[in-house]
């Protein structure tokens, strides 16, 4: 059942407020940072008959249309690629529906509706995306800084903008350190913003680039929040030539035909590219100093709940 109290009480309350006002600071403030590195805002894809496969998530948001399968999208991972055909820079605020499981409602950074701030580089390597990355969150802290004094107060937060370059660690060698769901005991362990690389290819989806030279791993990263926050961001290198890319979807079991659209532009050629994508509702959790991911957005649904 919607419970209309709780939604009404959440609303009108000045945490929700200040969340929000917050936010919109993080929204400008990165458009901003992203013109000024010649970068082009494109509009968002809410349905299409691909997106990511993101194998975990089993539950499919499909709709019909005109007899046609479109599927509701998981990441723009694919768009963004075949957007570089027409500008080499280019990103969007991206909605992303992903029906994760029941169990993830209290997980305090899970919402099966949420906005990525999705980014693609034509003809970048993973390094220049990271620096990037590193740039891009230095410049929205320093305006949250600027631009939202009595929020952070509110909330009780002190932030200060992290020095480039962020510390590194690979896949390997924090699994070694912290077992192997690290993130979380990687992020209490931190007090600045640190990357994860190099993920082995069974852990990830078929499109990050595999490194010829080392067989079985990635050139792909993540981010992680310092404090316990967890991932901020998720991207890398891709794989853009057609037999990598049908190889790399068969060895995880996919039938080609699921992705014979995409194939299609990538026979005719796709650019060499790197990405990544933010989740914005994270960052605004983070920055905010807040455990619950529902205090950062309207409308926010958690998984298992009915939510507007
Ligand atoms: N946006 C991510 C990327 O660029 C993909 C994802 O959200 N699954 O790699």
């Amino acid at each position: 059942m919607f419970d209309v109290d709780r939604a009404l009480n959440l609303w009108r309350s000045e945490v929700l407020r200040r969340a929000l006002h917050l936010q919109s600071v993080v929204l400008d403030s990165s458009r901003e940072f992203l013109r000024n590195q010649g970068f082009i805002e494109i509009l968002p894809v809410i349905i299409s008959p691909i997106t990511d496969p993101l194998t975990d998530h089993r539950v499919r948001g499909e709709v019909e249309c005109y007899g046609f399968k479109y599927q509701i999208t998981k990441s723009m991972i694919f768009h963004k690629q075949m957007a570089l055909l027409s500008h080499p820079r280019i990103f969007c605020f991206s909605p992303n529906v992903r029906i994760e499981a029941v169990e993830r409602q209290n997980s305090g950074k899970h919402l099966i509706e949420f906005v990525q701030l999705d980014l693609e580089v034509r003809e970048a390597t993973r390094d220049e995306v990271m620096a990037l990355g590193e740039a891009l969150l230095r410049s929205i802290i320093q305006a949250v800084i600027e631009r939202c004094q009595p929020d952070l107060e509110f909330f009780g937060r002190k932030l200060v903008v992290p020095e480039s370059p962020f510390p590194r660690i690979t896949y390997r060698e924090a699994e070694a350190k912290f077992g192997p769901d690290f993130e979380e005991e990687l992020s209490r362990s931190h007090h600045e913003p640190i990357w994860v690389i190099d993920f082995p290819i069974e852990g990830r989806e078929f499109y990050d680039r595999e490194d010829e030279d080392r067989p079985g791993t990635l050139v792909d990263m993540d981010l992680i929040y310092p404090e316990g926050y967890g991932e901020a961001l998720s991207g890398g290198e891709r794989e853009y030539q057609l037999e990598r890319i049908c190889h790399r979807i068969e060895q995880k079991g996919i039938q080609l035909e699921a992705f014979a659209p995409y194939l299609e532009v990538a026979r005719r050629g796709l650019y060499p590219s790197a990405g990544f994508g933010l989740g914005i509702e994270r960052l605004t959790r983070y920055l905010c100093g807040l455990r619950q991911i529902e205090l950062t957005r309207l409308f926010a649904k958690l998984p298992g709940q009915l939510s507007l």
